[in-house]
């Protein structure tokens, strides 16, 4: 039944409102956004680019697809960019099978130091697909040695070293991969999903200054829509990468997505976003400061962006999937993580991964999230005292009432 689909979609609302969304790779979208990729866009077929394509009646959807490209340039200083894909994973599909031959080799970092499935894991296509090695974060401080990446893309020649991570707090000198990327003659890549917004703010070095090719999805700190963009200042790549995208992994463009892209790529542009993201960095700072003088051990001791990483297992002897169903039920979302030389499974971890992007689009300020980290080391201390739980659960749906998100949009 229709209805029953849309009351699910009002529950998932209420979710949304009556909880505290600590996942680093989640945010909320502007109305514009939301109103772009709910539009009757998404009745259009479009298969190929504007001006070139296989179906009638393009004039419009041509259009948005300029105006998004033309904004995600602008956005990012660079020259070219291709919107199509779907997701991150099919934009590091792309440039994997644009730049190299099934087999070549790829230095990148793996996932349980803080990289991503499609950086070489062995049930991902990347890992099935070409021959990847790894670089670890040093073992003390958990941030990455640029001496020991050197030294293994010198010994192992790769194609292509991939920099960019979806678990590390720290920033990362693309400007010194690119040198070591130029030394042992492989392309750079960056997969930039986290930091997008960050970057887009100027907040943390462009990679696309430096790398041959920036991969990226639009929902994370950028604060769009689920999907992801390619990125390059060379006109021979942008080529290969767009016969890569279409007709080489994907058929029609979501052009409703691409709409959504393009309007939260000019909202990016705009100083509230740099305000926002600012906010968002300094809300991490307080998270993990407070957690800090709670007791719990931070991988790397603190944080540059919008992500703390926090060994539950050394702090409260929890594992990360203990911990992060004991907050689920007090009404805090997050995601159990792996952390640097973890040695349980994804599935286990010794991690919970926390993001502030979200929570500062609902409009927490610092005290909210110094309430917020009070209220995780509370609740991990005392996950068997159902008294003190209850009193927890109130605390968070005060800080959700107190935030209301979406009171305009209604599925009911
Ligand atoms: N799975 C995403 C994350 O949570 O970081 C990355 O694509």
């Amino acid at each position: 039944m229709v209805e029953r689909i849309f009351e699910i979609i009002e529950n998932e609302k209420k979710r949304q409102q009556n909880t505290i969304e600590l996942i680093a790779s989640e945010n909320f979208v502007s109305l514009n956004v939301l109103k772009a990729q709910g539009s009757i866009l998404t009745n259009k077929y479009a298969e190929g680019y504007p001006k070139k394509r296989y179906y009638g009646g393009c004039m419009f959807v041509d259009e948005i697809e300029n105006a998004a490209i033309d904004a995600a340039t602008r956005l990012f200083g660079v020259k070219y960019a291709n919107v199509q894909p779907h997701s991150g994973s099919s934009a590091n599909m792309a440039v994997y099978r644009a730049l190299l031959k099934k087999g070549d080799k790829i230095l990148s970092m793996s996932l349980d130091e803080g990289g991503h499935l499609t950086h070489g894991h062995d049930l991902s296509f990347s890992g099935q697909d070409y021959n990847f090695i790894h670089y670890s974060v040093e073992k003390e401080t958990c941030q990455i040695n640029y001496d020991e990446v050197r030294r293994l893309a010198m010994k192992e020649k790769p194609r292509l070293i991939l920099a960019g991570a979806s678990a590390y707090s720290r920033k990362i000198d693309f400007e010194e991969f690119r040198d070591i990327a130029r030394s042992c003659g492989a392309y750079l890549m960056v997969d930039m999903a986290h930091i997008a917004g960050i970057v887009a703010a100027g907040l943390h070095q462009n990679p696309c200054k430096y790398a041959d090719v920036v991969t990226s999805t639009t929902h994370k700190t950028l604060r769009g829509p689920r999907g992801g963009i390619i990125l390059t200042n060379n006109e021979q790549i942008i080529k290969k990468i767009n016969k890569t995208v279409f007709p080489g992994i994907q058929g029609g463009p979501l052009m409703h997505v691409i709409a959504a892209k393009a309007v939260c790529f000019e909202e990016a542009m705009t100083p509230e976003f740099i305000k926002y993201q600012k906010k968002v960095i300094n809300n991490a700072k307080i998270l993990c400061d407070v957690l800090k003088l709670e007791g719990f051990k931070i991988i790397t001791n603190g944080t540059d962006n919008h992500l703390v990483l926090v060994d539950v297992k050394k702090s409260v002897n929890l594992t990360g999937k203990e911990a992060e169903e004991i907050l689920d039920n007090i009404g805090i979302t997050c995601n159990k993580n792996m952390i640097p030389y973890d040695p349980t499974t994804p599935f286990i971890t010794s991690g919970i991964r926390l993001g502030t992007a979200a929570m500062t689009t609902r409009g927490f300020v610092e005290k909210d999230f110094a309430e917020v980290a009070k209220i995780i080391s509370a609740c991990l201390t005392n996950y068997d005292n159902k008294k003190i739980l209850d009193d927890l659960k109130l605390r968070v749906q005060k800080l959700c009432d107190d935030h209301p998100i979406y009171e305009e949009v209604s599925y009911e």
